[in-house]
């Protein structure tokens, strides 16, 4: 049995930042959807044809291609003692096709990152200044926070239905959110 720990909060909220610091210092494999969507579109996948606009406006990914590049990804080595999900799941169908693989992978914490919408703002124009990511503009950013209140707030009340969730103040410093989080895997 690997359990799987899901980060989720808005665009911009550090997900990525403190899943890939929880994994490597408790050795969970770090699997972020977001990643693997760019590396697709970086080699020019079949896969990552279709998803290169939808990134770059803001939209999500269809369900069903997300669900089973996920599932592929877990079946890997390094999710054998446990994974982060960064960024999976974000639609309800998404958290619907983890309930199915409970027995093998179950969702033991959710961790929602908490930022207010000026943090978030300012921290992907940063990014998107220092980076070039594609998807890091402000056309993008409003269509982003939509998707998030309309497809993936939702699953707050879902996981918190089933005492999943754990609140993170994700707004200071990198190392005193990480404090905030990492006590959870002692
Ligand atoms: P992601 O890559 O997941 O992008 P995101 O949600 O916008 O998160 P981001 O990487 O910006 O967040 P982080 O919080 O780490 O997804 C990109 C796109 O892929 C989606 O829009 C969608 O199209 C597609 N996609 C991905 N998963 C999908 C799914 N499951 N289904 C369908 N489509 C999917 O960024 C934080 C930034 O803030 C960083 O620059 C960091 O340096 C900075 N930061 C972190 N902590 C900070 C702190 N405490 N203070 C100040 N700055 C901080």
């Amino acid at each position: 049995m690997s359990e799987l720990n899901i980060f989720l909060g808005p665009p911009g909220a550090g997900k990525g930042t403190q899943a890939l610091k929880i994994a490597s210092e408790f050795d969970l494999a770090h699997i972020s959807t977001g990643d693997m969507l760019r590396e697709h579109v970086s080699s020019a996948t079949e896969l990552g044809k279709i998803a290169k606009s939808l990134l770059d406006e803001g939209n999500l990914v269809p369900d069903e291609l997300v669900i089973e590049m996920l599932l592929e990804r877990l079946n890997n080595e390094d999710c054998k003692n446990g994974a982060i999900l960064d960024g999976f799941p974000r639609t309800l169908p998404q958290a619907k096709s983890l309930e199915s693989l409970d027995k093998e992978f179950p969702v033991a914490k959710v961790f929602v990152f908490e930022v207010n919408e000026d943090e978030l703002i300012k921290r992907i124009l940063l990014r998107g200044e220092m980076t070039g990511r594609s998807d890091d503009t402000e056309d993008s950013i409003k269509v982003r926070f939509e998707v998030y209140k309309k497809d993936t707030q939702p699953l707050v009340d879902f996981y918190n239905e089933k005492n999943l969730v754990n609140v993170i103040d994700a707004v200071g410093e990198v190392e005193d959110i990480y404090n905030s989080i990492s006590r959870h895997f002692k």
